[in-house]
């Protein structure tokens, strides 16, 4: 069997392997199932040239890891990772900017990853890049030679040729998506915005009728693999830590009211003033509910630096207590605001503690939480996804009540039909939605992929 060798911006460490996120999780999943080699960032930066790459073995996996040269960190992650490709990914033109000499950095690091990478790789590697951050690896490799598979999956949206000629360099972008023999897309409408971009008359590509593209003198797979989650790790986890001291106290704190849940990375990606206000309007609509409920959002800060994500948590602080103050009584606050991260085992306990879970991205690639929230619930007592028409997780878990984040009065007319929902109908729904996230978790969405990567 062939070595893996995955590679992404950053590594989980080998100790946080237990509690790792989705990507995570998945990566691990087939590193384990393989045996390989996981490649990336260090999380560190040095003012001269990056040292030699470090390598630990852990579980039979190697992690290897490598600084970046500080003067091209920012402008390849804050810069071109996060400032122009993130929001243009995610069809958010205002937080959109371009430089030169951003992607100039950007394509460096790229560059400088691939030769770094390139030491270490076998012939009969697989390699397997993740995410936006590496667009144009697949490319520095092939260039410096390596003839092994490689494949790259897009975890965010795919924009269609409208919003993606927003940006400058967009040709550079899809020539370097052409170097790879798989290209992997978490969603059927994600697949066509490729397809439609590659088949436009100035880049002049052929989808042929068997899926393969023909493009800048090359012929690649670009197929969807819509990520799953680890359901019986979710179940289990969430199922043991839910009688832990913290989420008893939690649910005493409710006093018997029911807990809406949001669980995000503070990131204006995942909508979270929209759905303050969705909140709001549900108070306002449905006067009966005030005192009866407790929306917990939780979002720890990322991308700290990166100004539009400075600006979001201040948006969110002061529409909290906007809302707070207007509705909340001596013994009732209706938003508990949480600017922090917590422990994954609490957090699953959390997700299986609260009545709906409120999931409502403007746009998101999938959204691993909406999956988590499915597969953490008691299957006797099930909560209720609230989750957005403009995630991919929405393609599949059609049973959830579906909103668009955007309107106001639909949030909170989805919340109240979730609060109200009888029992029957949550049971069915949520044994409908854990089949679909049975049928395709997260191992076989790893395994779908090396396979596609193996017959290429
Ligand atoms: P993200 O944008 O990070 O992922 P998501 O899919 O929800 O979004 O995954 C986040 C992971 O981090 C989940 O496993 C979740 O449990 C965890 N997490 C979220 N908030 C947390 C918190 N407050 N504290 C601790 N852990 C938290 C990107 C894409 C998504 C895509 C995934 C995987 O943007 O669209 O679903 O990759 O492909």
């Amino acid at each position: 069997m062939s070595r893996l060798v995955a590679v992404s911006n950053r590594v989980a460490a080998p100790t946080g392997a237990k509690s790792a996120g989705g990507l995570a999780v998945g990566i691990l999943s087939a590193l384990r199932a393989q045996g390989g080699i996981w490649f990336g960032w260090s999380g560190k930066t040095t003012e001269s040239e990056p040292g030699e790459t470090k390598r630990t073995k852990s579980g039979g996996i190697e992690f290897v890891t490598v600084d970046l040269n500080a003067a091209d960190f920012d402008g390849y992650y804050n810069g071109f990772s996060n400032n122009a490709l993130w929001p243009l990914f995610h069809f958010m033109l205002g937080y959109f900017s371009f430089s030169r000499s951003q992607y100039s950095a950007y394509c460096r690091v790229n560059e400088f990853l691939a030769r770094r990478l390139g030491r270490i790789l076998e012939p009969d590697d697989l390699i397997w890049v993740h995410d936006y951050h590496l667009l144009p690896l697949g490319g520095a490799l092939r260039e410096a030679g390596a003839t092994q598979p490689i494949g790259f999956f897009l975890h965010v949206p795919f924009p269609n040729f409208d919003v993606l000629r927003t940006l400058p360099c967009y040709t550079q972008i899809l020539r370097s998506l052409a170097a790879y023999d798989v290209v992997g897309f978490q969603t059927d409408r994600d697949l066509w915005s490729f397809q439609d971009c590659l088949t436009q008359p100035e880049i002049g590509g052929r989808v042929r009728d068997d899926g393969r593209i023909d493009v800048f003198d090359r012929t690649f797979r670009a197929e969807v693999f819509p990520i799953g989650i680890d359901v019986d790790e979710c179940q289990r986890v969430a199922a043991e830590n839910f009688q832990s001291k913290q989420v008893k106290r939690l649910g005493e704190s409710l006093k018997g009211r029911k807990l809406i849940i949001g669980v995000d990375r503070l990131d204006y990606s995942k909508g979270l003033e929209l759905r303050f206000r969705g909140f709001q309007t549900l108070l306002e609509a449905y006067p009966a509910v005030r005192g009866q409920v407790v929306y917990m959002q939780i979002a720890p800060p990322t991308r700290t630096g990166v100004r539009a994500y400075d600006r979001i948590r201040e948006d969110l602080e002061k529409a909290a207590g906007n809302i707070n103050g207007l509705y909340a009584e001596m013994d009732w606050i209706p938003i508990r605001y949480l600017n922090r991260g917590y422990s994954r085992e609490l957090l699953m306990a959390i997700l299986r503690r609260a009545m709906v879970g409120l999931v409502t991205p403007i746009r998101d690639g999938m959204n691993l939480v909406a999956k988590e929230y499915v597969a953490s619930q008691d299957p006797k007592s099930p909560g209720i996804p609230v989750l957005s028409t403009l995630c991919g997780a929405a393609k599949e878990l059609t049973e959830a009540v579906l909103v668009n984040p955007y309107d106001r009065q639909g949030v909170a007319d989805g919340l109240q039909r979730a609060i109200e929902m009888p029992l029957g109908e949550r049971r069915a729904k949520h044994s409908a939605m854990l089949m679909k996230l049975r049928r395709n978790d997260i191992h076989r969405w790893s395994e779908r992929f090396i396979d596609a990567l193996s017959a290429s």
